[in-house]
């Protein structure tokens, strides 16, 4: 029998064949199992020579399966070592390099000129509702200013916002005076699009509220901005306009020195001083939350621009539509750049 099984254990080629012969011989109804079993029916005095036999013979068997076990999970190991070698002097695949979309790289330049100025950099919601989008910011419903900005209803009344001013609002029922904030995101209108203007675009809100702010921080403050954007001898023109939310309000423009040789005045955006309306509906928001009223009497200046007008003259995109049109040949061009 021990020639055999060990026989039939160098022949096994996997470890489970060398499983079934295992069990075959040293398993619980094994043959050697079965015969160590019987040795109950002989005689007491055949016994202990019988026994001593069989597991000598078992012994043997125990020490074929293990050495022949060790061999084949080797051999196991090696044929995996093998099929996973990697090949450490081939060439990398190619990854393409992404690259910062052309509103957001303005974006950054933006908001890196405003934090260098003190101001946090915030963002809000993009579903908003009536009060904070219109109401609070001194347009009633009935106010023609609601027609300037067309409005995506949502079903349950609520409205995606048609400028990011209602973080104004959001903002100072969260926090007190003084305050310095720049709120970038996407806006939303209800108008026909063309080379300039989109249903989905951005806004960048500034909002600057304490004692005693005037105009002339206001002037100063985009100013700055111009100089940040375009090199010390940027200028800034203001031409009055009219914001519900501000009194008095302008419209401001920044002149663009272009190296190729189309320089000219870019209307960036609109702003103003805060209205007093403006703090009184912040203040009565702050009530109804059981915050003191403490904004009545403060000072504070508001703006809010289009990065993507920047982006198009920056970039010599023709048409606004091609940042959103998701075309690769658009925005594979800033590939890589950051
Ligand atoms: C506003 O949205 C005011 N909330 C700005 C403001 C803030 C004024 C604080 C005073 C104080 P207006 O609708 O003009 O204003 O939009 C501001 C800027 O957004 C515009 O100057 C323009 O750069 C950009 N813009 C407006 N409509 C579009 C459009 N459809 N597509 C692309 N850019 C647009």
């Amino acid at each position: 029998m021990q020639q055999q099984a060990i026989s039939e254990i160098q022949a096994a080629e996997t470890l489970d064949a060398l499983q079934a012969v295992k069990t075959k011989y040293v398993g619980k109804s094994g043959l050697v199992t079965r015969e160590l079993g019987s040795l109950g029916k002989l005689p007491p005095e055949e016994r202990k020579a019988r026994g001593a036999e069989i597991n000598t013979v078992r012994q043997a068997i125990d020490a074929a399966l293990t050495e022949r076990e060790g061999v084949l999970k080797r051999a196991a190991l090696d044929a995996r070592l093998a099929s996973e070698a990697i090949d450490v002097t081939l060439p990398g695949l190619p990854l393409p390099a992404g690259g910062l979309h052309p509103i957001n790289r303005v974006y950054e330049d933006l908001t890196g000129i405003y934090e260098r100025m003190g101001y946090a950099v915030i963002e809000g919601p993009e579903v908003e509702d009536e009060h904070h989008n219109f109401e609070a910011l001194n347009v009633p419903w009935y106010h023609p200013a609601r027609d300037l900005q067309d409005t995506f209803w949502l079903e349950d009344g609520r409205l995606l916002r048609t400028h990011t001013s209602p973080m104004q609002i959001r903002y100072m029922v969260d926090h007190e005076p003084p305050l310095k904030i720049v709120v970038r995101g996407k806006v939303y209108r209800y108008e026909a699009t063309d080379a300039t203007h989109e249903a989905m675009f951005h806004q960048l809100e500034g909002l600057v509220v304490g004692d005693g702010i005037s105009m002339a921080d206001l002037k100063g403050t985009i100013a700055e901005m111009a100089r940040g954007l375009y090199g010390p001898s940027a200028k800034v023109r203001f031409q009055p306009s009219y914001y519900p939310f501000v009194e008095p309000g302008a419209d401001f423009a920044v002149w663009w020195d272009n190296p190729r040789g189309e320089s000219k005045w870019l209307e960036l955006g609109g702003c103003g001083m805060v209205h007093p309306n403006v703090f009184r509906a912040v203040d009565d928001l702050r009530e109804a939350q059981g915050k003191p009223r403490i904004y009545e009497g403060k000072t504070g200046f508001a703006f809010g621009l289009g990065p993507e007008r920047i982006a198009m003259l920056k970039y010599g995109i023709p048409d606004i539509r091609y940042f959103y049109a998701n075309d690769p040949r658009v925005i594979g061009q800033f590939r890589g750049e950051l």
